[in-house]
């Protein structure tokens, strides 16, 4: 197998960060030196905890792309950063200026801007470095924020740093050639159509070396990785463990997403997508070298709101036509509502700091789920849960780990579901959890959820997720329902 390098490594910027993990810990930037933590504590996406109370926003300008992926459908959106089989309004980066603006003073919690497609960024140049100029100009309380497949990533580099790009993602599925022609039938490069191992070849080296610039520069990079079984499972360790080498800051692994009815290569070969489990034991192992990222949402290329949630609707162009925005007005409400929750952050950062967790762990390490509407607190009702959010909790630390989505269980009054199917998609999702939180469970999935080994709870309703589950960890512990495999005891075993 041969692996591409490039000049010698840069020492990481971003070190400090530890492998416990930057999204993905009880206090996940507790770690970091004061001014790294700073600079993503509002970024929903480099930072878990941000993500409960932060907003971000996409504009699809830039429909082209100079490579392809055998996951991607030229119809839908770029899927490095998107799930497969939604399709995105292109806009003008005046449009989308315009967009962003409105965007800002109606959800003041938007902090950062990105630009992930519909195609590639950097293969749209100057759409793409339209808006971010003039959004720098005009909306400066906004961070820009761009995902890139890498290819022009050293011609660029320098033209990011100066309209003030703090974080960058590029998406990095191997750094062996090998791998990269089952992942890349062809890249477009000077002008010429470039095929198999040759074409992966540039990509990565050019990918390795954007990566090392922009560390450079200062700016923070996060890599993305489209977890492929059989293809690049077994590699994604080793290129976790060089992007950090890099200066990387985050490294976030994706299941891929296949279906034949998206039309991609991979969709319609059969190629399986990975397990939950799979994928989480992946992130683990990875997690050894590199801080993992575990809160993505494979949002689209126009997504609008909180990680999870899409507002786009409420956005569209003809709704905001002629709409005037007073963004002076607007930045002065913003500044406010974002001092307000640096300052909880701060205070929930200080006490993670003087709390002692040296503690050894005398109970077992169990998945809980909750379920949440933001604020990162358990505020929904079970029934109206799209997804859990799911959490590794221990005597020491609440870890989250991951999500799942679930076909919505309650459509509100009149829509009384026929229990028993509706919520086995529930039960599968949790299978492996021994403990669910929600502002209100009712009595028939209540029943049911504790009938599959999941102990149920509504008591934590608005409690912050990480003490109810703290708390409610520590109910089941005193009350003996916790087995040392990690197992929650039956009623009768209890
Ligand atoms: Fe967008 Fe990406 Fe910037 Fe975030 S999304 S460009 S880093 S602002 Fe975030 Fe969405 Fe996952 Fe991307 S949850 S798909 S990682
Ligand atoms: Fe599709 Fe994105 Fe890959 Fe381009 S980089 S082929 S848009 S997934």
């Amino acid at each position: 197998m041969e692996l591409i390098a490039t000049s010698a490594a840069n020492e990481p910027k971003a070190s400090g960060c530890s492998a416990k993990g930057c999204g993905s810990s009880d206090d996940s930037l507790a770690h970091l030196p004061e001014a790294l933590r700073k600079r993503v504590q509002n970024h929903p996406c480099f930072s878990e905890k941000a993500h409960h109370h932060f907003a971000r926003m996409h504009v699809a300008v830039a429909p082209a792309c100079n490579i392809q992926c055998n996951y991607c459908n030229r119809k839908y959106d770029c899927s490095n950063e998107s799930r497969p089989g939604v399709v995105s309004e292109v806009l003008s980066p005046d449009e989308a200026v315009h967009k962003v603006k409105t965007v800002a003073a109606a959800i003041p919690q938007m902090t950062v801007l990105g630009i992930a497609g519909p195609g590639d960024p950097l293969a749209n140049p100057d759409r793409t470095f339209a808006t971010f100029r003039r959004l720098a100009e005009e909306a400066p309380d906004i961070k820009l924020c761009v995902s890139t497949n890498g290819l022009r990533l050293p011609e660029f580099a320098d033209e990011m740093a100066k309209y003030n790009i703090e974080h960058v993602t590029i998406t990095m599925n191997c750094l062996d050639p090998e791998i990269g022609a089952k992942i890349y039938p062809w890249i477009y490069w000077n002008n010429r159509r470039i095929r198999g191992v040759k074409a992966a070849k540039i990509l990565i080296r050019n990918q390795l070396k954007g990566l090392e610039m922009l560390v450079e520069r200062g700016i923070l990079v996060k890599v993305n990785s489209v977890m492929i079984p059989g293809v690049n499972d077994q590699h994604l360790k080793e290129v976790s463990k060089l992007v950090k080498e890099k200066g990387a800051f985050l490294h976030n692994v994706m299941p891929l997403i296949a279906e034949a009815e998206h039309g991609t290569f991979y969709g319609l070969t059969g190629q399986r997508s990975p397990s939950g489990a799979e994928l989480r034991e992946l992130q683990d192992s990875c997690a050894d070298s590199m801080s993992m990222m575990r809160h993505c949402r494979q949002c689209r290329a126009d997504a609008v709101g909180m990680l999870g949630e899409d507002r786009g609707q409420e956005f569209t162009l003809d709704q905001i036509e002629g709409k005037e925005i007073d963004y002076a007005a607007a930045m002065v409400k913003r500044k406010q509502v974002h001092d307000a929750i640096l300052e909880q952050l701060d205070a929930e950062h200080q006490a993670a700091a003087n709390s002692d967790t040296t503690t050894a762990a005398r109970g077992p390490a169990i998945l809980m789920a909750v379920s949440s509407s933001g604020q990162g607190v358990i505020n929904q009702h079970f029934g109206h849960a799209t997804e859990f959010l799911i959490y590794r909790v221990d005597d020491t630390k609440v870890e989250h780990v991951g999500q799942r989505k679930v076909e919505l269980y309650c459509g509100g009054p009149g829509d009384c579901p026929e229990e028993e199917n509706r919520l086995q998609g529930h039960l599968n999702a949790l299978s492996d959890c021994q403990a669910v939180l929600s502002a209100k469970i009712g009595i028939g999935p209540w029943q049911q959820l504790e009938q599959a080994g999941i102990a149920p709870s509504g008591e934590y309703a608005y409690e912050a997720i990480e003490t109810g589950l703290r708390l409610f960890y520590n109910d089941l512990l005193a009350q003996g329902k916790l087995q040392p495999t990690g197992e929650l005891a039956t009623e009768a075993s209890a």
